[in-house]
């Protein structure tokens, strides 16, 4: 990932309205810091990625990242891959996001097949692929539109395929909940946010980032086509789930 990051401080002076949250430029500008200090496993997670394709991609396949960002995806895979292993297409909606993603794969791996295109993943025509990554970007869809784009990925997939979920949940006990919840600030606190930047991010997420229980992930995947699907990641409130088209399926 690029040095040019800056310490996330967008929310550490009182605003007296928290605007929604948007991924804009003065995101961009931190989002690699912001991201490592507010989600709980964000590394471990894209190291698995590489040996994940290892085991379920076929040699050559194409893999979408969707909701890329800076690209973290495609530089986890490329790190871990071979230049004709695989081709991949990053998708976001933030043109400040995907200008800064394109010329960090350009800088980063020129060897490698990886491109950045801006669109909306709700209306974005697949091409047939071995791998679909949505590292903690389905949890900004309106949930109505989840089984949709779920059920096109499904589609776009080939026999055999993988996608790769990872999303903020929510424990379906409230108490359970309250308590994940609470480590999770703590979490935040100990790496170095103050209580008014974690009690205004919280505000400026509200309606925007909806998360859902792992068992209503898991419902959907099996009702938009996937055949399996398992919990491989959790720490906190953040997880990541894999779920398998069959290899027989067509
Ligand atoms: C990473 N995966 O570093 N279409 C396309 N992109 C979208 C849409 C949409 N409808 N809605 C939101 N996004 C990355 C991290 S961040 C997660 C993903 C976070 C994009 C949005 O612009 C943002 O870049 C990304 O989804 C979510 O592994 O910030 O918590």
């Amino acid at each position: 990932m690029s040095d040019a990051s800056y310490r996330d401080a967008i929310f550490s002076t009182p605003l007296d309205k928290v605007a929604r949250f948007s991924f804009d430029e003065q995101v961009v500008a931190c989002f690699p810091d912001m991201i490592r200090r507010s989600v709980p496993g964000y590394g471990q997670i894209l190291g698995m990625l590489g040996l994940i394709a290892q085991r379920h991609l076929r040699h050559g396949a194409h893999v979408y990242d969707l909701g890329c960002s800076l690209g973290a995806v495609g530089l986890a895979l490329a790190g871990q891959l071979p230049k004709d292993a695989f081709s991949l297409t990053g998708v976001d909606l933030s043109p400040a996001m995907v200008k800064r993603a394109q010329e960090t794969f350009a800088s980063e791996c020129p060897e490698h097949a990886l491109e950045v295109i801006e669109a909306d993943i709700r209306h974005l025509d697949y091409r047939p692929s071995g791998m679909i990554v949505l590292n903690f970007t389905l949890q900004f869809l309106a949930p109505e539109d989840r089984d949709g784009v779920l059920r096109r990925l499904y589609d776009a997939l080939e026999p055999g395929g993988v996608l790769v979920l990872s999303e903020k949940i929510k424990a379906g006990d409230e108490q359970d909940n309250a308590w994940l919840v609470e480590r999770y600030h703590d979490f935040k606190r100990a790496n170095g946010y103050s209580d008014m930047e974690i009690s205004q991010k919280r505000t400026a997420l509200e309606n925007v980032l909806v998360p859902d229980t792992l068992d209503a992930h898991h419902q959907r995947l099996q009702r938009t086509g996937f055949s399996r699907s398992l919990t491989w990641f959790q720490y906190l409130n953040f997880s990541s789930m894999l779920a398998f088209k069959d290899p027989d399926s067509r």
